[in-house]
């Protein structure tokens, strides 16, 4: 059975590489902790491991207040050989060895235990999680439940700010009134009315990046011919975050809006 989407192993050598085992057929009893399955690593006795589980990339690039690694593993830390369980943080630029089964644990039971790690430094950046295990011998090693949580912090907020009239053209504020960036914000601008409903003007676009407490003034990209009544509809909306919409009332007196 392959891992789960997403998830690679490299294997270094053939012998005694990441598996997963199913609760029923149990290499130890005990040795799933929840669920069917569970990833297992066998000791090699003749062969030094070096097998990597990896983990997808995970983007921690939103704001957060917390982010925190958990996992239950079933193991000794130490048994013949040198064998241990590394777990390692790695992204662009770096490769952190933040656990060490050998050296960090005492572990003389076999006993499922929970492990927790504080990954709130890791914010702004795309990380893989590993398990490596590396050396001769050891032990045995099984993973299970592992639970990447955050809990949010700073959002954004899209607001609509002053629509205004002018030169043959209208321009509304988008504008950001939250704690955090917002990325990829779509606006439009419609303008429709006048005599005979003559006046039908569409201004689209994206703003990449709209930082927190910022505000940008968008405009009409075509000119508004024509007279008499008209609304405006302005709207802004991150794919996945806030909106807001606004309508306001206009006249146009054959070139100069006023709204
Ligand atoms: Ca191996
Ligand atoms: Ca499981």
């Amino acid at each position: 059975m392959p891992p789960p989407d997403g998830w690679s192993t490299i294997d270094n050598n053939p012998t005694y590489n990441w598996d997963i085992i199913d609760a029923d057929d149990p290499v130890w009893p005990g040795s799933v902790h929840s669920g069917q399955y569970a990833a297992w690593i066998e000791r090699d006795l003749s062969n030094p491991s070096d097998e990597w589980l990896i983990s997808p990339e995970i983007e921690l690039t939103d704001a957060y207040d917390s982010i925190s690694l958990d996992f239950w593993c079933r193991a000794l830390s130490d048994g013949s050989g040198d064998a241990t369980i590394k777990l390692h943080i790695t992204g662009e630029g770096f490769d952190d060895v933040i656990w060490n089964l050998r050296d960090d644990e005492n572990w003389n039971t076999f006993d499922y235990r929970n492990k927790t790690f504080d990954l709130l430094s890791y914010q702004g950046e795309t990380i893989q999680i590993s398990w490596q295990k590396v050396g001769l011998k050891g032990w045995w090693f099984a993973l299970d439940d592992v639970l990447l949580s955050g809990e949010g912090g700073a959002e954004s907020n899209i607001s609509i700010g002053d629509i205004k009239g002018g030169l043959v053209q209208v321009s509304a504020e988008i504008k950001n009134d939250g704690d955090a960036d917002a990325n990829d914000v779509e606006y439009s601008i419609k303008v429709t009315g006048g005599i005979f409903n003559r006046i039908n003007v569409t201004t689209t676009g994206t703003i990449e990046t709209l930082a927190a407490g910022a505000s940008e003034t968008k405009t009409t990209d075509k000119p508004i011919w024509g007279l008499g009544s008209i609304l405006i509809v302005v709207e802004a909306n991150e794919p996945f975050g806030s909106g807001d919409n606004e309508t306001a009332n206009g006249f146009v007196l054959i070139i100069f809006v006023k709204v």
